[in-house]
């Protein structure tokens, strides 16, 4: 994914865009379409509190579905239906229906996550279930999906897995999946949230040597003590891409009440935080949602991330492997924020970066910057006018982007709960550029991500359009 990022801005080379400006970021980016395409209702947009979302292939059409975390109701999987042009939740009420155990009722989800856990090609979904529990001990574990027999089971529930002792069970706060080997089988790494010594950093994945795929047995191991990654922190968000290492997978965790995690892949599948030297520790304030992209196209893997009700940040990666916050201004200025995702939604070769906010106190509405690129110069950061997302009292929770309808634009989901029932909301993009320096364009976002889709590559490093995990569950935020 940092590939295809960091790649990107090779193929547009710098251009100083006459005539942006101030009237332009005042065209509103986002429209909603819920009311079409997902209107509330008790099957497919139920009003309820739902966390993390995650996209991938659910019902193995070559279709991507948006998969939801539901938190006092099913987690739900969003289908495009082109007869209809609407999303469906095809995760319907039925027992013979094969995404039946998807939906999972009873688990408390906050964070989701896929991808390929058995190297079959086929991605598994993982589900972080947290309950009531704050932090430590949780009192209902984690389920990873995989789909066999003709329909979705728990392979965390299969004996061999029970017998291992290998479920999460503690509280967590969000999900990512990293192939910490390159082997294209990954690991899921899940952000717990640590009570005093309960409740460290895990790594879920497949024991090679254990199992026997030609039987069907998958045996799976938390190796994050291994791997040099059970810390124990307030874990909130996590996301994964080559962002010290050139092509390896890295980690970065932006934590509560202690410093930030940045894992430097060794190579060899273990982990060595480099967070201190790199700059990027950030230890009195309180991270939530967080991005990688490569915001000033020097090859370089840049973090993007908002802190709880603090300043919101954004590290570029110099040529000694430190960091320095360019933030500054209404890009910083402290929200209560959850989800931040990094995208070209408008299709302007520019990047632009989303803050979910949760409205659990009076108004708190969404934001959206262009982070322009300037040759010899820091990017420039400009707010623009985020239309019908800005959703100032939406109780924002988790959010994705992805091309729901194939027509090569980005959509925008955004989901809410925590302290309010309220469905998700869908957006498109309103002025979507098809032409750059005078020649029609499509989306090359899309482009990218479809070809790298194909090459299996993109899945490696997915947890860019995962980012609707960056969610959580605070005690301290609740206002019901
Ligand atoms: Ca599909
Ligand atoms: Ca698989
Ligand atoms: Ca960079
Ligand atoms: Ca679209």
């Amino acid at each position: 994914m940092l590939r295809w990022w960091a790649g990107l801005p090779l193929l547009l080379p710098f251009l100083v865009l006459c005539g942006r400006g101030l009237a332009q970021s005042s065209e509103p980016m986002f429209r909603s379409v819920t009311e079409t395409v997902l209107p509330p209702d008790n099957q497919h947009n139920p009003t309820q509190l739902n966390y993390g979302m995650a996209v991938t292939d659910v019902d193995g059409d070559g279709d991507l579905e948006v998969v939801v975390a539901g938190y006092n109701g099913p987690n739900l999987v969003l289908k495009y239906d082109r007869g209809q042009k609407r999303l469906v939740n095809i995760a319907v009420d039925d027992r013979s229906s094969p995404f039946y155990s998807l939906r999972d009722p009873l688990g408390n989800a906050i964070g989701v996550t896929a991808c390929d856990v058995d190297g079959d090609g086929r991605e598994e979904i993982y589900f972080l279930n947290t309950n009531n529990a704050y932090s430590g001990r949780a009192t209902y574990s984690d389920k990873l999906f995989k789909f066999r027999n003709g329909r979705f089971e728990d392979l965390l529930g299969d004996d061999i897995n029970v017998r291992r002792g290998v479920a999460n069970r503690m509280a967590g706060r969000s999900v990512a999946c990293v192939d910490r080997k390159g082997t294209g089988r990954y690991a899921v790494y899940v952000a717990n949230y640590a009570s005093g010594n309960v409740g460290p950093h895990a790594l879920i994945e497949m024991d090679e040597a254990a199992s026997d795929l030609t039987k069907g047995i998958i045996a799976l191991s938390d190796v994050a003590a291994q791997a040099g990654v059970n810390k124990y922190i307030g874990g909130r968000g996590v996301v994964v891409g080559p962002i010290l290492s050139q092509s390896s997978s890295d980690v970065f965790c932006d934590n509560e009440n202690g410093p930030n995690f940045l894992f430097r892949n060794n190579g060899d599948g273990t982990f060595t935080d480099m967070a201190q030297q790199a700059g990027v520790e950030d230890r009195y304030q309180h991270g939530r949602g967080v991005a990688l992209a490569d915001f000033n196209a020097d090859g370089k893997t840049d973090i993007v991330y908002g802190n709880w009700n603090g300043q919101h940040r954004l590290y570029l990666q110099d040529n000694n492997q430190r960091f320095r916050d360019i933030a500054s201004g209404s890009f910083s200025s402290p929200s209560p924020v959850r989800t931040v995702i990094a995208a070209d939604f408008d299709n302007d070769q520019e990047l632009d970066v989303f803050f979910n906010n949760i409205a659990y106190r009076g108004h708190a509405p969404n934001r959206l910057f262009r982070v322009a690129r300037r040759a010899g110069a820091d990017p420039q950061i400009e707010e623009l006018n985020v239309g019908e997302a800005a959703e100032p009292q939406g109780r924002g929770t988790g959010a994705t982007v992805t091309d729901f309808d194939g027509d090569g634009e980005l959509d925008l989901l955004v989901a809410h709960g925590e302290s309010a029932s309220q469905p998700i909301s869908v957006f498109k993009v309103t002025q979507v550029s098809h032409y750059h320096r005078g020649k029609s364009v499509k989306n090359k976002f899309l482009f990218t991500m479809t070809a790298l889709i194909k090459e299996n590559i993109f899945a490696k490093n997915k947890n860019h359009v995962n980012i609707g995990q960056n969610t959580h569950h605070d005690k301290r935020d609740n206002t019901t």
